[in-house]
């Protein structure tokens, strides 16, 4: 075998076992925003989860998440009953925050996909 087959094989079987269980773990949590709270975050999050917001409030909402690198990812304005949904990119501490109300202000802690 030449070693650039073997080097080949070598990524895409990393690849394949990196893949895998990441479709494998993502979890779905919802959240809804009341009023001008959002609902207390209690479950485990992880790198790869999907976070739909609820907005059950009737006002519009415009929520973003900052990571523990500074980076953003802005939910966009979501009016009365409307759902704006994320997916968790990076590990570590992050902060969901509002636009419009800077009052709103929820603290979590993103873990590592699960193994
Ligand atoms: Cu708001």
């Amino acid at each position: 075998m030449s070693a650039l087959r073997a080097v080949l094989i070598a990524v895409a079987a990393i690849s394949m076992g990196l893949i895998m269980p990441r479709a494998a773990s993502a979890t779905e949590h919802t959240i809804a925003i009341t009023h001008m709270e959002l609902d207390e975050i209690d479950a485990e999050l992880r790198v790869g989860d999907v976070i739909t917001f609820v907005n059950k409030a009737d006002m519009a909402h415009n929520l973003y998440i900052t990571y523990a690198d500074g980076s953003v990812d802005n939910l966009d304005t979501q009016t009365p009953g409307m759902t704006r949904t994320v997916t968790l990119r990076l590990a570590g501490p992050a902060v969901i925050k509002c636009w419009i109300h800077p009052i709103i202000r929820t603290d979590v802690e993103i873990l590592d996909k699960a193994e």
